[in-house]
């Protein structure tokens, strides 16, 4: 598969040319960046993006910011939405980050997944709202070091799933985790693995945002991270997880969709990060609005088509790459 085409990848995600459409310049309050955005279409249609808006600590909190287009309009809230409460949840001592939001057809309400920055490393933190004013903390589900995690928006055999990434210093590779409850956490597996040497996802990657349901399986976006010598490269790749199995990998890409390249995305606080932690569909049921931190600094927008990465897949995918 690898070699049959001249690009490095093909245009599948376009970038909108009011890029970026979300700064620090853009908040009501003093922040010294804004980045790596949850993504949801509530029930009246207004895109609400959840922003880890970065202050000059260093530390992060999460911000919502509605539009009525997904474009532009944006309407911030006049403070952060949801803080670090270190003195209940410790773990949110050092601030919370990269928040994936799904919603929970059973129990009617935004589930929020987010990395807690606890003294003991990152970990999986869950709150649950119905409205993005109103959260109720679940707290830690998943300990250090683990992070860019979500939830499925429905059970699969009567479990709720989490697919996540656990960490240790030279290597991540994607879990999956199932709860009857969503507290107690168990049945853990290996989804996807990192490949190794000269791979442009060796060694780590993990989730971007929530898996996207489809006729054919769950539609995984998933970062890679190059290291080089003069950093890292946070690129975009895609795999396809069997819908009642999703521990079960059909189809992972050779070459990465999604990468680096515009000035925005290559020069910031990180340089060279594209970072999408959400996405919303459109009413054709095919067309995505990718949001995606870049260079952890600003918020930026691409568009995609759930069947142009299907077709994507079944080119230049196979299942011998998802071992
Ligand atoms: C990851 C996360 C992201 C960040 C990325 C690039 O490990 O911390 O929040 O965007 O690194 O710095």
């Amino acid at each position: 598969m690898i070699g049959h085409r001249n690009a490095p990848y093909e245009p599948l995600f376009r970038r909108h040319e009011k890029n970026p459409i979300l700064t620090a310049a853009d908040w009501p309050y003093s922040a010294h960046t804004v980045f790596n955005p949850g993504a949801t279409l509530l029930q009246d249609g207004t895109t609400l993006l959840l922003c880890r808006v970065e202050d000059h600590r260093g530390h992060s909190h999460l911000s919502a910011a509605r539009s009525a287009n997904g474009l532009d309009g944006w309407v911030i809230d006049a403070e952060p939405t949801l803080s670090p409460a270190p003195d209940n949840y410790p773990e949110e001592i050092w601030g919370i980050e990269d928040p994936r939001i799904t919603f929970l057809e059973e129990l009617g309400k935004y589930a929020v997944v987010y990395t807690a920055f606890s003294k003991g490393g990152p970990c999986v933190a869950l709150a649950m709202t119905e409205d993005f004013r109103q959260f109720e903390r679940y707290g830690v589900i998943m300990q250090p070091d683990d992070k860019d995690a979500a939830l499925l928006p429905r059970r699969i055999d009567g479990k709720f799933e989490l697919i996540h990434r656990p960490a240790n210093h030279t290597t991540a590779h994607i879990w999956v985790t199932s709860s009857p409850d969503l507290h107690n956490w168990g049945t853990h597996k290996l989804l996807l693995r990192a490949r190794k040497g000269s791979w442009w996802d060796a060694n780590k990657i993990g989730l971007s945002s929530p898996p996207i349901e489809t006729a054919r399986g769950w539609l995984m976006l998933y970062h890679g991270v190059r290291t080089t010598a003069a950093g890292s490269l946070y690129r975009l790749g895609v795999a396809l997880l069997a819908l009642e199995k999703p521990e079960q990998c059909l189809l992972r890409g050779d070459a990465w969709v999604f990468g680096p390249e515009a000035a925005y995305e290559c020069h910031g606080d990180v340089d060279k990060v594209a970072f999408p932690c959400g996405y919303t569909v459109g009413a054709d049921g095919d067309s995505i609005r990718l949001y995606y931190g870049a260079a952890d600094t600003c918020i930026a927008l691409a568009t995609g088509s759930i069947a142009e990465l299907l077709d994507w897949l079944d080119h230049h995918g196979s299942a011998e790459h998802c071992r």
